[in-house]
């Protein structure tokens, strides 16, 4: 039996899902879904990864490239003072950008602060990031321009915020109103120990509620090991709550989009909450402030690095005859040239004023954020910023 499904091998060769399927659980088979059987969910499965075309996967890739590009390029920039603490997604690429192609656009995203790569899918312009670490804005960005929230540093916390949010969209279809389908919300194996995220997933069970559970197990939190928060796997926790859940290879870009296609699918049959456990790895440090050669070994990380998500999804387009080196040099081109306007662009960030901060507090008129603004601008007018 597979500790989790896998459909692209770290040699990079596609592989059918084992049917063994030690990475499926359902605890309530609920009748308005489909016949929710191990079985019946291989072949699903099978169908959403044949949906990736050899120009999807191509896409995929660039994806991975790029992110992996702004990452390594943000890390530099803090090393060099340039920004306060930067939060690297390097090693997590697959799970990040085959959840994100598999998520409508116009679903709302949840991300906690690793989520570069999502971040590119959803089309953010990736250099919006670069403030919230240098310190010059709150938020960064719009999340409604994207459907992608702000980055979330309370671990968990943005766990029932999405939750709240599928109870609206909940609410909005039971009065006729056209919404979008379903909420996503991604955290990591150390937030599962966080009593936020915990309240979440009894909320969405309660409520049955359409929310997706994107869990990245990275495998640290900070330096404390994923043995530590939990002596099963995270993914069996759902158990507990009623919730379906899928455990992955999540340095398997094909397997990251199968289970995120396959859990929405389902959930718009039945309503209620699913839950993936993505099994990855952290391969840089866990932020520039860390130092992760002080817990884990170097046999652990070389070990992680033959996994290299990247990598792999290359061997198997290359394998396929589906790339040739025509294409890999345009995306590595353009990788360099997103950490060139990166580099240009942080430099020249310069603090902003950010008065939004008290434009989103509350939908309506409040006193108190009033008296705030109106202090904060006596403050500005007397020139002591
Ligand atoms: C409520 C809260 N407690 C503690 C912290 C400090 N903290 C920041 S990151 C982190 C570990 C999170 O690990 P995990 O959930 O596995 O996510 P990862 O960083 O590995 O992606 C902790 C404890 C925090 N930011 N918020
Ligand atoms: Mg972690």
């Amino acid at each position: 039996m597979s500790e989790f499904l896998q459909l692209l091998t770290p040699a990079g060769t596609r592989v059918a899902p084992d049917p063994g399927a030690g990475w499926y659980g359902d605890p309530v088979a609920r009748p308005a879904a489909d016949p929710a059987t191990a079985h019946h969910a291989v072949e699903q499965l099978a169908a959403h990864a044949a949906e990736l075309s050899p120009s999807d996967l191509r896409v995929a890739y660039r994806h991975m490239v790029l992110t992996r590009a702004f990452d390594r390029e943000a890390t530099s920039l803090q090393r060099q003072g340039e920004l306060g603490l930067w939060v690297p997604s390097l090693g997590q690429e697959a799970a990040q950008v085959g959840s994100a192609m598999a998520t409508p656009a116009t679903d709302m995203v949840y991300p906690s602060y690793r989520e570069h790569g999502v971040a590119q899918v959803r089309g953010l312009d990736l250099r919006d990031i670069i403030p919230v670490f240098r310190g010059t804005r709150h938020g960064g960005w719009d999340p409604r321009a994207h459907n992608f929230h702000i980055y979330t540093f309370v671990i968990g916390a943005h766990t029932l915020h999405a939750v709240g949010h599928a109870m609206a969209l909940q609410q909005d279809r039971r009065r006729g109103l056209e919404g979008p389908a379903a909420v996503t919300v991604y955290f990591g194996d150390g937030a599962t120990s966080q009593g936020d995220v915990n309240e979440a997933l009894v909320f969405a069970s309660s409520a049955q509620v359409p929310v997706l559970f994107l869990l990245q197990n990275n495998h640290w939190a900070i330096s404390v090991p994923t043995t530590t928060q939990s002596r099963v796997p995270l993914a069996n926790r759902a158990d507990g709550f009623g919730i379906p859940h899928l455990r992955v290879d999540g340095n398997d870009l094909i397997a990251s989009y199968a289970a995120t296609r396959y859990a929405l699918t389902r959930m718009a049959a039945d309503g209620g909450p699913f839950l993936i456990e993505f099994v990855t790895y952290r391969m840089g440090a866990h932020t520039t402030s860390d130092d992760p050669t002080r817990y884990r070994s170097r046999e652990e990380e070389d070990a992680w690095r033959a996994r290299d998500p990247i990598a792999r999804l290359r061997t198997l387009l290359t394998d396929e005859g589906e790339t040739d080196e025509g294409f890999l040099a345009a995306v590595d081109a353009e990788a360099h040239e997103l950490g060139a306007s990166v580099r240009e662009f942080t430099r020249a960030n310069a603090p902003g004023e950010f008065p939004e901060v008290f434009d989103n507090v509350y939908a309506t008129p409040n006193l108190q954020v009033d008296h705030e603004r109106a202090t904060w601008d006596a403050y500005l007018a007397r020139g002591e910023a």
